[in-house]
């Protein structure tokens, strides 16, 4: 009888250990992730690329639908610092004001990633990395593409996205520094349109009741304004696409069909399909690996003239 103790303790104690390694393998990661809203088919591409990433990795996934509005995102930052979620990854709508819950979260000990827009605040150690376009570069080439197609001339309106947002910013900052070097290229109008279809069609219906035949360009931050700036054009008697050079961002499927039908000119590629660098960063963090502060990831320009071609590739 106490001859066999020591092996029924090593099995016991075996036991155990098999036990605790099964155990840490089937605990779930838990992310929170605080989404802008569903403002435009970017966004909505942008949601279910993280959603089903989540599902493929069988990580648990808290999202929220922070409905544009600032204060919903902290809302739900705050919840899940109190549900003490393992990672918190987060698209904030707007640079500023983020200071207080994001130092909340780092007082939690919950690492943050921030998807798609960046932030505007002094403390870096606030978030782990940022992962997403080079939103000034887009610009850049949204003005590259229409200074040679203009031939350096044109009377330019420019649907801005959400007022405040990072993309609204550096889109507007790239374009600028590139149109500078060109004295025949001018913005006459600038407004926000909210990257909605509706607010571009309403602000559209603006510009041209204001400026009329004066217009031959416009620049929209994305896609869905410049289909509701389409809309706007026609019902004005003017040609979009003709009349009026239109070149905007984001790619979407739709955007290709608009360039087919010679409604859209150009559109800047931007992204959406980041969740597999997000869970990517998400179990990186986790294991203690170290990341980059700055994922970029790479985009293209597509003019008309490619579109037919390229529109069976599109994923979104
Ligand atoms: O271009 C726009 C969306 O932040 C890059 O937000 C994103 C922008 C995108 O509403 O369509």
């Amino acid at each position: 009888m106490s001859k066999r103790k020591p092996v029924f303790l090593v099995a016991l104690a075996l036991m155990l250990v098999l036990g605790s390694v099964v155990g840490a393998r089937q605990k779930k990661i838990v992310v929170g992730f605080a989404q802008v809203g569903a403002e435009s088919a970017w966004r909505m591409a942008n949601t279910e690329s993280i959603i089903s990433e989540a599902k493929k990795r069988g990580i648990e996934l808290i999202f929220v639908d922070g409905q544009q509005q600032q204060a919903n995102q902290i809302k739900a930052l705050r919840s899940f610092i109190e549900r003490k979620v393992d990672v918190i990854g987060f698209s904030p709508v707007v640079t500023t004001g983020w200071e207080e819950v994001l130092e909340e979260a780092k007082q939690a000990k919950i690492p943050v990633i921030l998807t798609d827009r960046g932030v505007d605040c002094a403390d870096d150690s606030l978030w782990v990395t940022l992962i997403g376009s080079d939103f000034v570069e887009e610009g850049r080439r949204a003005a590259r593409w229409l200074a040679e197609k203009m031939n350096g001339q044109a009377n330019i309106v420019e649907l801005q996205g959400t007022i405040g947002s990072a993309p609204t910013i550096d889109r507007k900052k790239g374009f600028e520094e590139v149109i500078a070097a060109y004295p025949g290229m001018k913005i006459i109008r600038s407004e926000i349109g909210d990257f909605t279809r509706s607010k571009g069609k309403e602000v559209m219906e603006e510009f041209l009741k204001a400026e009329g035949n004066r217009i031959n360009a416009l620049f929209a931050h994305n896609d869905d304004m410049a289909f509701g700036a389409i809309q706007a054009i026609e019902a004005y008697g003017l040609r979009p696409g003709v009349d009026i050079i239109i070149v905007s961002v984001d790619a979407i499927r739709a955007a290709f069909e608009a360039m087919i039908e010679g409604k859209l000119n150009c559109t800047v590629e931007c992204n959406p399909l980041l969740g597999r660098h997000f869970f990517d960063a998400v179990e990186a963090i986790l294991a203690g690996k170290p990341i980059p502060k700055r994922i970029i990831v790479e985009e293209g320009i597509f003019p008309q003239e490619v579109a037919r071609d390229v529109l069976p590739t599109r994923r979104y």
